[in-house]
């Protein structure tokens, strides 16, 4: 069984990128795991080179503060495995325009974008790569890319239709709670790394007074029941998956033990401190360690690579590259 997921290392991780996806990274490793830091999908958003290699580092850093172990399975750099470039140019030549013009996040993320570059609406095929490179089975997400693996789906059943079995078809698996962790101010758009809200995002390393003064002035709404009901009270709602996600209690048995919105929200801020507060100390540990990190790029990087190679070389053939 193999399980594949990527992040962008495009600004801090933030509790959605942890309970949506990180956390059952972490749950789900075993050594059929691959997990790497997508830095060619960052390239999609203008960052200054400098603050793009720090933001690297960052990523890893978060990632193995968070408990993945690259002694179970390679935690590894995209751009070094050079097949992930060459699949993308494969893959562009079995998907339609028009199957890109679909995808929500490109349209999203377009609207925000000045000069729009090609990378933001082909990304999604670069990820379908990502995956197949790999025979993925399962690839642990959140609700927002559940459309991006369908489409690695699709394009894998077409492209072994038409050439032959070449890749396996993988699955998406989302958190049966917390797979679409909300802004805090802004309770009907997800918790983003690249859309500046600074009370409505809760970083991974925010420190517990951050934390709490976030959580106390989530917006909620002024029926004063505490109830979950994620389209009438997106804000409650939220608050509730994020204690669930963490206590592996229903939203709706939370809701049932309390009256005030402020005695939850307290909760849910210790809830929080009490998961971050180690993984905060790990990652200043590990941070100040670039050598280890280093270590750990290259030894993942070697490992990913030598799975890559032969299905890449498979699909080349496949289409009939000598
Ligand atoms: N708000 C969220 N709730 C639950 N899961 C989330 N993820 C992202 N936001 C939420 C999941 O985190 C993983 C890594 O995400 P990504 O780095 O590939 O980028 P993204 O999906 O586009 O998320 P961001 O944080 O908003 O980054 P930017 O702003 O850079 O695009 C994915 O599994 C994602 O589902």
């Amino acid at each position: 069984m193999r399980v594949f997921s990527g992040i962008q290392p495009t600004g801090a991780m933030h509790i959605g990128n942890y309970l949506g996806a990180i956390k059952q990274w972490v749950a789900m490793q075993t050594t059929g795991s691959v997990y790497c830091v997508v830095d060619l999908h960052a390239l999609t958003l203008e960052t200054e080179p400098a603050l793009r290699r720090e933001q690297t580092l960052d990523a890893f850093a978060s990632l193995l503060a968070a408990g993945l172990d690259p002694s179970v399975g390679p935690v590894f750099l995209q751009s070094r495995v050079p097949y992930h470039a060459q699949m993308n140019w494969l893959l562009e030549c079995v998907t339609s325009f028009g199957e890109l013009g679909r995808m929500t996040q490109f349209k999203e993320k377009a609207e925000r974008q000045v000069g729009h570059r090609v990378g933001l609406f082909t990304y999604p095929v670069l990820m379908a790569g990502d995956i197949l490179l790999y025979e993925t089975n399962q690839v642990p997400v959140g609700d927002d890319q559940r459309q991006h693996i369908e489409l690695a789906r699709e394009i894998a059943i077409r492209f072994n239709n038409r050439y032959g079995d070449t890749f396996v078809v993988p699955e998406a698996v989302l958190p049966a709670v917390g797979a679409r962790i909300m802004d805090l101010q802004e309770p009907t758009r997800k918790m983003s790394k690249s859309v500046s809200s600074p009370l409505g995002t809760v970083y991974m390393f925010d420190g517990p007074a951050d934390v709490e003064k976030k959580i106390m002035k989530a917006v909620t709404d002024t029926d004063g029941e505490v109830r979950y009901d994620p389209d009438a009270k997106p804000g409650l709602s939220n608050l509730l998956e994020i204690f669930s996600a963490l206590s592996f209690e229903s939203p709706v048995d939370i809701a049932a033990r309390y009256q005030r919105y402020g005695d939850l929200k307290r909760d849910v801020a210790d809830a929080l401190n009490a998961e971050l507060a180690p993984l905060s100390r790990r990652y200043r540990e590990l941070r100040s360690e670039e050598g280890e990190i280093e270590r750990v790029i290259d030894e993942g990087t070697a490992t990913a690579a030598a799975i890559a190679a032969p299905v890449y070389h498979r699909a080349a053939h496949a289409m009939g590259l000598l």
